[in-house]
């Protein structure tokens, strides 16, 4: 018996066939989350921020794994450019793999300390995400960023650390270029 398996399009991104979802975050969906909210509630609500595609076969179980792809959108809240939420899983001791397919962008990494450090993010790039470690992708390119994942099924995503007090540093634009903006909050 051989069974149809799912597909994955390296060049694209996108995944299809068993277990798949795409979930789609747009700009309405992400209130709080940029430094400029009077911006952000001042822009088109419908517009696309990021979608994650993503494969569940096993359901949140010990011991699964997840399979993930995020394609995050070029653009700017104000100066801030367009980032997932950013999580800190939920079982803290649980890791992360995301590796680079298309676009560039900054993998922001924050530990419980808050102390934050970043990788840049291009096709061909491997990021080990250690467990206890927060972590959010941003693009400050012109092209869709896409970046791979997987994960333990039973990790889960705890957003309210990051809801509440963001990452330490944010990733800005200033006269066309990118930098990085403390926040000491
Ligand atoms: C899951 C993994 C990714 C993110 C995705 C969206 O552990 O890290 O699939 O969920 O990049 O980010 P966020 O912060 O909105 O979940
Ligand atoms: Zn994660």
């Amino acid at each position: 018996m051989i069974k149809q398996p799912a597909l994955y399009d390296a060049k694209t991104g996108k995944l299809s066939g068993s277990g798949v979802s795409c979930s789609i975050r747009k700009i309405g969906d992400l209130k709080g989350v940029y430094l400029d909210e009077e911006a952000r509630s001042a822009m088109d609500q419908n517009t696309v921020a990021y979608k994650v595609y993503m494969q569940n076969i096993c359901g949140e179980v010990e011991g699964g794994l997840f399979f993930g792809v995020s394609h995050v959108y070029p653009g700017k809240v104000g100066n801030e450019y367009f980032m997932t939420k950013g999580h800190i899983h939920a079982i803290r001791n649980r890791g992360e793999y995301y590796w680079g397919l298309g676009g560039h962008g900054i993998l922001l990494l924050m530990n419980e300390d808050r102390h934050t450090w970043a990788e840049h993010v291009f096709p061909g790039s491997l990021h080990y995400i250690a467990g206890h470690v927060g972590h959010r992708l941003i693009n400050t390119g012109d092209e869709i960023l896409i970046v791979g994942a997987c994960w333990p099924s039973d990790a889960g995503h705890d957003y309210n650390i990051i809801q509440q007090s963001g990452f330490g540093l944010r990733v800005m634009e200033r006269e066309g270029k990118m930098y990085f903006w403390e926040d000491h909050s």
